[in-house]
Order: structure tokens, then sequence, then C-alpha cells
């Protein structure tokens, strides 16, 4: 069912605790994480407990959790003492989505180039 936890999802046994993580934040509805491959000095993920396989899909289902989210990724930068930062939800395979659980990607702590690769 849309939102149930996937057996062959490595995020929900992130959420489950069957996969370790280095949790910086969690409310009910989020964890947020440090990447295990960081792109920058502050490299953490804010994903939702509910499985849904990307950013719009969630939202279109679980609204309010979507703004969960972003507040909490404003909050990391906010914990981080980041003065800018940006959130990125990479969305297909085109554009680097390797996890297909929603997340953004929090990145900050050194100067970030725009346009982005
Ligand atoms: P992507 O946008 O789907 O490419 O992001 C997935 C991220 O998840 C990527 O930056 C990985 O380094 C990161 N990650 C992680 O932090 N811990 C894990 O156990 C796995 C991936 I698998």
């Amino acid at each position: 069912m849309a939102g149930e936890p996937q057996d062959d999802c490595l995020f929900c046994k992130i959420v489950a605790g069957h996969i370790p993580a280095t949790i910086v934040r969690e409310t009910e509805t989020t964890v947020a994480f440090r990447d295990i491959n960081p792109q920058a000095p502050t490299h953490v993920l804010v994903i939702p407990r509910l499985h849904y396989p990307h950013a719009a899909s969630l939202a279109a289902a679980a609204p309010a959790v979507a703004a969960d989210v972003l507040r909490e990724a404003g909050e990391v930068a906010a914990d981080e003492k980041l003065d800018h930062y940006r959130v990125v939800f990479n969305t297909g395979g085109g554009a680097g989505q390797t996890v297909f659980h929603a997340h953004a990607h929090v990145l900050g702590g050194r100067g970030l180039q725009w346009p982005p690769g």
C-alpha cells in the first residue's frame, strides 16, 4: 500500500533502525541523518518515515509530511549554523536519484555553484 514500508528499501530500513545511520534529528514524521558519502562539509538527508518513491509523490499523497521534510531541512541548517545552503530533491535516475524513497539533501558549509552539475 502507498506509504507502507518496503522490504527492499534502504531508507525504510534506516527508519526501522535495521541499518545504522548517524541520526541528527527525528520527529514523528521524519528522520534526518548524515549522508554516508558527503558532498559538502554538511550533507544531511531528511526523509519521511512514510515510503514514497520521490518528493512529488510524497507531496501529492501526504502534503503535511512533505512540509515537515522542508521544515526539518531548515532546522538542520539552523542546527549546523549554515548561513547559506541548498536543499535538493534528485528525482529520477537521470538526475542522480539512486534511492527511491523521498529525501531532501541539505548541503552546506562551503560555496555552492550555480547551475549544479
Ligand atoms: P540520491 O539523491 O538518491 O542519489 O541520494 C541518495 C543518497 O543516499 C546518496 O547521497 C548516498 O550517499 C546516501 N546514502 C546514505 O547516506 N546511506 C545509505 O545507507 C545509502 C545511501 I544506500
